[in-house]
Order: structure tokens, then sequence, then C-alpha cells
């Protein structure tokens, strides 16, 4: 059996890190998660010491280092069936939807990080908002062209990459369809989510300029 250890950031903040964690509790598989602070004094040598890539998650598999999250998630699905679609159009369709997410919604990234803390319902900016709204119609457009309750009926690694976009929703009040509303529950009521949400609240690490968000 392999020796898993993930190196996470901040449960609060760290979307890519929330993404790898929630794809590894789905496997089953065993590891153990490390933390590293982010943006404290030192991080970056921390980061740089765990692997070149500077940020996390990162996953050592015996020694072997995987520094992002779509390579882990893609060792999951190596390590375990079902992780991705079965049926061959929506295997790649998924991993289109999940490489959008992976390399673009740029202003919805920067400006409404991930803050699991977080509920405001102040106005926010318009390129964020035309994302939003994005992101929403290409949700309802998957839900309802599939079963659900999840993006290509069952759960797949494409769930877990818009984990943390459902949370934003949530936390900077970003409009969105019923039907999308319905998804971001569904997702943010998983199990395992669950989980990291708890260790989110009880965590005392904070980013000042990240709660400043739309204050
Ligand atoms: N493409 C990478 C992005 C990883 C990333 O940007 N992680 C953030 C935390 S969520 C990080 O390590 N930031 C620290 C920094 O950039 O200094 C992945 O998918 O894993």
């Amino acid at each position: 059996m392999s020796n898993l250890t993930l190196y996470i950031g901040n449960y609060n903040y760290s979307s890519w890190s929330l993404r790898a964690w929630q794809i590894l509790r789905k496997t089953e598989l065993p590891f153990q998660s490390v933390m590293i602070d982010l943006d404290v004094p030192g991080y970056k040598d921390a980061l740089l010491k765990v692997s070149d890539a500077g940020t996390v998650p990162v996953l050592d598999v015996n020694g072997a280092v995987i520094p992002d999250s779509l390579a882990i998630a893609e060792f999951c699905a190596k390590a375990v069936p079902n992780l991705w679609p079965k049926d061959e159009a929506l295997w790649a369709e998924a991993k289109a939807v999940v490489a959008k997410m992976h390399t673009g919604f740029e202003a919805i990234r920067r400006e409404a990080p991930m803050n699991l803390r977080r509920r405001t319902q102040g106005p926010m900016p318009v390129d964020c908002l035309k994302e939003a709204a994005e992101i929403s119609a290409m949700w309802d457009e998957l839900l309802g062209r599939h079963d659900g309750p999840f993006l290509f009926n069952d759960w797949t690694i494409a769930d877990a990459f818009y984990l943390p976009v459902a949370t934003r929703f949530e936390s900077y009040g970003l409009p969105r369809s019923t039907r999308s509303d319905v998804y971001i529950s569904e997702l943010m009521t998983d199990e395992h989510f669950l989980e990291w949400e708890a260790l989110a609240f009880a965590e005392t690490h904070i980013l000042p300029e990240t709660d400043a968000v739309n204050l």
C-alpha cells in the first residue's frame, strides 16, 4: 500500500487544497495531512521545501511528489474507479469542465476568494457577477441534461472542482438560478465537505486581506 501525505493550506482559505483533500477522501485510501499556514512570514520557503511549485496542495506518494490539484485528482482516479464518468463522452465533457475551472474564472477567484467562514451580501464587481452568471448557466445546462444531483449524474471529480465555487456563491451571496442553488446545497452538505468546513470554523489562522474583501 502507498504511503500518502497530502500537504494543504488553511482550511478556511485554501480552495485548491480542499479540492485535492475531498477527492482523496472519496478514494477511502488512508493518508495523512500536513498543513502549511499561508501568507505568514517564511511560508513560501516552507512550501518550496515540499515542492518546486511553491504551492499547495502537494501529494507525496512514497516519495514521488505531485504538486497540483488536477494531477492529484488523476492519481486518485487511477487508484480507484468511478471518480470520472464511465461513459466516454461524459468523461471528456467532465475533463473540459474541470479544465475550465483549473485555468479560468479568474475574476471570481480574485474578487471572491474562498473564505468558508464568510457571509456577506454586499455588491460584487461586475466581472465577478458576469462569471457567476456564466457558471450558474453552465451548471444549469449540465444538470438539466443529466439526471443529477451532480454535474454528471453521480459525484465525480468535476463536482470537487466546483465545490469551492459553490462556497463562494454562499459566502458572497452571488445570484444563481434555482437549479444551481439546489446543486450548491448538494455540494455543501457532502459529508467530507462538512468535515473540512468544521475544521475551517475551528481554525484560528486569519488572512486579514481576504477577510476584508467586500467589507
Ligand atoms: N494550479 C495549482 C494552484 C495551487 C495554488 O495556487 N495554491 C494556493 C493555495 S489555494 C497556494 O499555494 N498559494 C500560495 C502562494 O501562491 O504563495 C493547483 O491546481 O494545485
